[in-house]
């Protein structure tokens, strides 16, 4: 999953694809890299951010997702936890709500993602993205982050979402410290057992700096090594910034996991 943010204030490449031509450009050249799925977002998450009302959001996405929606066949996600800019993006062409909230910053997305037949990201977070990194704590990080995939799917199943258009995110960032992102990363296999695709972003964010002392912008090693074993812990997805370099580190993973599972049924 390639990552559009037209937004002034992302992590990560804030302002570089502030406008609705840079955005498409931007993703035009993710998707020659050899993107699967382009993930917009209009409002960042960044620790600390502010909210963006909703107009200004939909300003940002709209353009971007009908641009692209003229042009390619890929799937197209929209980064928001407003059910109103969903049903815009949804409109446009986008065939996935990515949702941090995971449906519960606003009662009507999980219906309205049902009742577009779309399909859903639900991912973890502990806190809201203003408050999130100040004292995140957890007794099982694993367990916790589990448990609230599960109940937020079950959420999901009963506003009407069809199970095989469900997919969850342990959330890396969101409300945890290092040692949480580790321990997710290291046990994703338990966030895979409940049965729904898992998809992992970790790329260039911060724990990743805490590690090896790398500013944002020269985080690819880790973040490759963050991807592969992702991948090798059982993510179907890696929502990624670096998508050429990702897809050739990952296609490594998962070679060797076939050969693993080739060998371990002779
Ligand atoms: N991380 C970010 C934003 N959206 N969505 C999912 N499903 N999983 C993630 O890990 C995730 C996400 C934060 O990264 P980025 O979009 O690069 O920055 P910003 O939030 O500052 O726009």
């Amino acid at each position: 999953m390639g990552i559009v943010n037209v937004t002034p204030d992302s992590f990560a490449d804030g302002g570089h694809h502030a406008t609705a031509e840079q955005a498409v450009a931007h993703a035009r050249r993710l998707i020659a890299e050899g993107a699967d799925l382009i993930d917009i977002g209009g409002e960042s998450t960044r620790p600390g951010a502010q909210p963006v009302a909703v107009e200004v959001e939909r300003a940002r996405v709209l353009p971007v997702v009908a641009a692209l929606r003229a042009e390619t066949g890929l799937p197209i996600s929209v980064d928001t936890t407003k059910a109103e800019v969903a049903a815009a993006a949804l409109a446009a062409g986008a065939d996935m709500v990515n949702d941090v909230s995971a449906g519960r910053f606003d009662s009507a997305m999980l219906p309205l993602v049902a009742e577009r037949g779309a399909a859903v990201v639900l991912m973890h977070m502990q806190g809201t993205p203003a408050t999130m990194q100040q004292a995140p704590a957890y007794g099982d990080v694993v367990a916790e982050v589990a448990a609230f995939l599960a109940e937020r799917a079950a959420a999901a199943r009963s506003a009407g979402i069809d199970a095989e258009r469900i997919w969850v995110d342990p959330g890396i960032g969101f409300g945890k410290r290092p040692e949480h992102n580790l321990a997710l990363l290291a046990h994703l296999e338990r966030l895979a057992a409940l049965g729904f695709p898992v998809l992992v972003g970790a790329s260039r964010k911060t724990f990743l700096g805490a590690l090896g002392g790398e500013p944002v912008e020269a985080r690819l090693a880790a973040s490759l090594a963050a991807a592969v074993l992702a991948v090798a812990h059982g993510a179907r997805a890696v929502r990624v910034h670096d998508v050429a370099p990702t897809r050739r580190a990952v296609a490594v993973a998962d070679a060797v996991g076939y050969a693993s599972r080739v060998a371990g049924t002779r």
